[in-house]
């Protein structure tokens, strides 16, 4: 009996050892496929894009109170001071830093609305995750709010359509059905000569009780519930208690599409700036500037009066100020919920905007305006806190973006080969110095007009080979604004060659990749 009970107590515990290996095995099976993403080093993400946003604000110049809540950001993180977008347009920008790949590589050089981004234009790239996808393949919770691939701002965000987006991208999706010009209050045309819808400038101020209403103030209204629910601290009654992956880390990525215009913002920030005290640029235009880098001119584009040029930055004042305070209710929110010290944050635009620089606005221009773009890098922890509040001037491209956040996330070893950017991991932790080869490369109307810009120079070219009046180099430690094209100084036709050659093999790296 004894002996029975043995013989069946050791078949039993056979069992359980078989069943435990079994277990092992579907575990680690598990953990191979989607990893333990519970542990404190796994941060989030949270991924704020602006649209249009020039470096006219208050970390990149000392304007009191003008961007209260970057200012705010960039005290807990490093500010890049000479970052660059790779196209000076909404779409490909966009489809660049989230594939981490130049336009002309990705395929992305239009603004066209395809749904799907470079994995549709280019379809080697068809298993390519953009950013937030490498992050969601590893076990993060994703999702996106509002404007971050492409979308028409306005036409196209008022109906909520998705725009550019690549789906594979995200867990969630929330596109805003923002008003725009369909807004409550008066449309004021202030560019006579371009009417196009989504490119003319106009305003709108509207009363301060319906800033509920505008796309910005509802996209992070909606992105705040979300770190709510990701946060377990979801208000009594709410619709947001389904918690997808409850125990995963989240990349959460929103955009907002103001100071784009139409410049509407409420009064409150409008009232910030009057009219008279606007600043006008002085309208300075080289003598030998090529005539395609002036096609954004006022006088040719837009028509502008000098009482609609300060209507004009007047608005975009008042928009900077109002996705600021958007910014500010995120950052609030991260903090209220106890998350800081947890989460990546990251702000940056698109691309910049010109406000008069050249007799030039908006954007597609190949100058400083134009392609630098804010870049706010926020990493909390006691590796980086050193550099917290500090600007670094290392020339940096978007695509950087995709790998600074690779390097930074669990899974540093795991980035895909053929992303084009380098790192900023090193300058965030103060382990880099300046790196004076550094260059950022643009394109601008379809690829062909590029510019290239170093630790000192700017070499532009319109068009893909050199002929008589179509190139720009400017001397930067000389000349910030970009005034002296000194493409035909003779003392400086060996720079020339230099940067001639630069931007050649640039161009053949990007334009000539392999995937394999
Ligand atoms: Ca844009």
């Amino acid at each position: 009996m004894l002996h029975r009970l043995n013989a069946s107590r050791s078949g039993i515990k056979s069992l359980i050892i078989r069943f435990k290996l079994l277990q092992l095995v579907i575990l680690g099976f598990c953990f191979a496929v989607v990893p333990d993403l519970t542990a404190q080093d796994k941060p989030n993400v949270l991924f704020i894009v602006s649209d249009d946003l020039n470096t006219k604000i208050g970390p990149y110049m000392d304007i009191d109170q003008h961007t209260p809540n970057l200012d705010r950001l960039a005290a807990s993180g490093v500010t890049f001071s000479r970052a660059y977008a790779q196209y000076p347009v909404c779409g490909p920008s966009r489809a660049s830093f989230m594939s981490g790949l130049y336009p002309e590589t990705n395929g992305v050089t239009h603004n066209r609305v395809t749904y799907g981004s470079y994995k549709v234009d280019t379809p080697e790239l068809a298993d390519h995750p953009t950013i937030a996808g490498f992050f969601r393949e590893r076990g993060y919770y994703t999702a996106r709010v509002s404007k971050i691939f492409h979308m028409g701002v306005p036409g196209g965000i008022e109906r909520g359509n998705p725009g550019s987006d690549e789906p594979d991208s995200w867990d969630y999706t929330y596109n805003i059905m923002g008003p725009e010009t369909l807004s409550s209050g008066e449309l004021e045309l202030l560019s006579p000569l371009d009417l196009h819808y989504g490119g003319n400038i106009s305003r709108m101020i509207l009363p301060d009780s319906k800033q509920y209403t505008q796309t910005d103030y509802l996209a992070a209204s909606q992105a705040i519930a979300i770190l709510e629910n990701r946060s377990n601290d979801i208000a009594e009654g709410a619709t947001n208690l389904v918690r997808e992956k409850p125990d995963a880390p989240f990349f959460l990525a929103v955009g907002f599409v103001r100071p784009h215009v139409p410049f509407i913002a409420t009064e409150s920030n409008y009232a910030a700036y009057p009219k008279e005290e606007i600043i006008l640029p002085e309208v300075i235009v080289g003598d030998n500037v090529p005539e395609q880098a002036l096609r954004q001119q006022n006088q040719n584009r837009y028509g502008m009066s000098e009482e609609q040029k300060r209507k004009a930055i007047r608005g975009y004042m008042a928009s900077v100020r109002f996705m600021d305070k958007q910014v500010g209710r995120l950052l609030d929110a991260v903090e209220r919920l106890g998350i800081r010290e947890e989460t990546i944050i990251i702000f940056l635009s698109d691309h910049g905007f010109n406000l008069g620089e050249h007799d030039t606005w908006a954007k597609l221009s190949l100058w400083e305006g134009t392609v630098r773009a804010p870049l706010i890098i926020s990493v909390p922890g006691s590796d980086f806190e050193a550099n917290h509040g500090t600007e670094n001037d290392v020339i940096t491209e978007f695509i950087d973006i995709y790998p600074t956040l690779t390097d930074l996330s669990p899974f540093p070893d795991e980035a895909p080969e053929i992303l084009q950017g380098k790192s900023l991991l090193g300058y965030l932790n103060g382990t880099k110095s300046h790196n004076p080869d550094r260059i950022a490369y643009s394109i601008s109307y379809g690829g062909d007009d590029a510019t290239i810009r170093t630790d000192r120079w700017r070499y532009t070219r319109w068009g893909n080979e050199v002929y008589e009046g179509n190139e720009e180099l400017y001397d930067h430690d000389n000349d910030p604004e970009e005034h002296v094209n000194l493409a035909d100084n003779p003392d400086y036709q060996d720079i020339l060659m230099e940067m001639r050659e630069k931007m050649n093999s640039k161009r053949e790296e990007v334009r000539n990749f392999s995937f394999d």
